[in-house]
């Protein structure tokens, strides 16, 4: 046998992410509240509904919330040393302001922990992955109100205390910049994003990177060796032309995401940010407290990554593009998926890249992934489906990944998005699959919820096996 290497570190984390909204179902039972989600029905692009309503595939999910052992199990098999999920807040405090939590809610994800420990699988826990309880939105207009910082603190010391021993790494916002782009899915935020005012936005914005920097001081305080992340949507953004007039627009349309970072990792508001605030009237109430408590900074930075963007100065070029939350101007040089999402393998070691050199944090992807449609075959009386199309999209990513460690980037881990299939965010489909794992569910509602192993699961154990060395070359 040829001797083979890997850049990929001892300890490296592999393993896959999920969210509590899009595959636990359960929406209603253990004393659960509403959710945001509860009124999404068609996904973020749609208006939000009054109440919930049956067409909601996520009143249902996969229905994790009763299979958990099983699917964990599963993930055992291909050997995750990593699961990211996420707590549902409304599953702790069903109306985000309850006086107590809710003990059976607390008891759910004890039994999930205990699960994972078994296999010795670190659970990466997100605390909040767009779904704020309805009654925060109703109530306060959700992260636009000043109230939800202290709200958010009462869950976290909720769940730090309760977790503690189960828990070491801790993701605060899920992609907490798409706040600027689905202000109701991110942010809870009820005001039509039409209605919205930009001082409002912002606003909501800075309580979430107080509440955000809040966390991670009350962890580092109250858990000892826990270590805590941002998450960001990073997308890189490439100039449509070598116009210097495209370049600058870049640059504008980079700090726009990379603020919400730069404020995690150095502790304060960047001076692009001051001057984006003066020139537009945006004016905050940012008070001595909470300069002070955002020097907080967080241990790690993890993001999602699933596509690049282009960007152009020239409002006739400038055409939208499909993409995750936020589109952009397509690029000529690049396929898009089923979704038209564009493929960029290359765009990883370049994000991993410009965020190491920007903030010499240890890195965690904890998104990437193919949405795709499946189609489920009978080979010699097993079911499976033979996805070549995400073996080759995560390997080529995988493979770049690799690069960027050999540039010198750290890297801690990488959870690939929907390690078994489940409910889009977007676009509320099932039929938009990431997984290793088949859900036999579809858009209708209908199917038994079985589970089959895809060709990709095998390709996934081999690749976490041999700690990356199986990875084919990719440009
Ligand atoms: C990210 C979200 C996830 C997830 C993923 C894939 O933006 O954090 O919740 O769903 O995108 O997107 P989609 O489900 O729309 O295909």
């Amino acid at each position: 046998m040829p001797e083979t290497t890997t850049p990929f570190p001892q300890g490296f984390l592999w393993g896959g992410a999920t969210a509590a909204n899009q595959l636990e179902g359960a929406y209603a039972e253990g004393g659960k509240g509403l959710s945001i989600q509860d009124v999404m029905p068609q996904g973020i692009m749609s208006p939000r509904v009054d109440g919930p309503t049956q067409d909601n595939l996520k009143q249902v999910g996969i229905d994790f919330y009763h299979r958990y052992a099983t699917d964990i199990a599963l993930f055992a098999e291909m050997g995750f040393s990593v699961f990211r999920l996420s707590i549902a807040w409304s599953r702790i405090f069903p109306n985000g302001d309850d006086a107590e939590p809710c003990e059976e809610g607390l008891a759910f994800y004890d039994r999930v922990f205990d699960e994972c420990a078994r296999y010795g699988i670190e659970p990466l826990v997100t605390l909040s992955h767009y779904e704020t309880p309805l009654a925060l939105a109703d109530k306060y207009n959700g992260w636009v109100s000043r109230d939800l910082i202290g709200l958010y603190e009462r869950y976290v010391r909720t769940v730090f205390d309760r977790y503690r021993g189960k828990v070491t790494y801790w993701l605060t916002f899920n992609e907490i910049n798409s706040v600027l782009h689905a202000p109701l899915m991110s942010g809870g935020i009820n005001t039509p994003k039409e209605q919205l005012t930009k001082t409002d936005l912002f606003q909501a914005a800075h309580h979430e990177l107080v509440a955000s920097a809040l966390a991670t001081k009350i962890a580092h305080e109250m858990l000892p060796g826990s270590q805590v992340g941002c998450m960001v949507l990073a997308m890189p953004i490439y100039p449509l032309t070598p116009d210097p007039a495209d370049m600058i627009a870049v640059m504008d349309a980079d700090h726009a995401n990379l603020m919400f970072s730069d404020v995690h990792t150095r502790g304060a508001y960047p001076g692009y940010a001051q001057r984006y605030f003066r020139e537009n009237g945006i004016e905050l109430e940012i008070t001595p407290e909470d300069r002070d408590i955002l020097t907080n900074t967080v241990d790690f930075v993890s993001f999602s990554y699933y596509m690049s963007i282009c960007e152009t100065a020239d409002p006739a070029k400038k055409i939208a593009g499909e993409g995750n939350i936020m589109g952009g101007v397509p690029n000529p040089y690049l396929k898009g998926s089923e979704w038209g999402w564009q493929i960029d393998p290359a765009g990883l070691r370049i994000v991993l890249n410009q965020f190491w050199d920007r903030w010499q944090k240890p890195l965690f992807i904890v998104e990437n992934g193919l949405g795709a449609t499946d189609e489920l075959v009978d080979i010699d009386g097993v079911k499976t489906v033979l996805d070549d199309y995400r073996i080759d999209y995560l390997n080529d990513h995988l493979y770049q990944v690799g690069e960027a460690i050999a540039d010198g980037v750290e890297v801690m881990g990488y959870t690939s998005w929907g390690p078994i299939d489940l409910v889009s965010a977007s676009t509320a489909q099932l039929s938009k699959r990431y997984g290793f794992i088949y859900v036999d569910r579809n858009d209708d509602g209908t199917g038994t919820l079985e589970r089959y192993r895809k060709k990709s699961f095998g390709w996934y154990a081999d690749v976490i096996a041999s700690n990356g060395a199986s990875l084919r070359p990719s440009r």
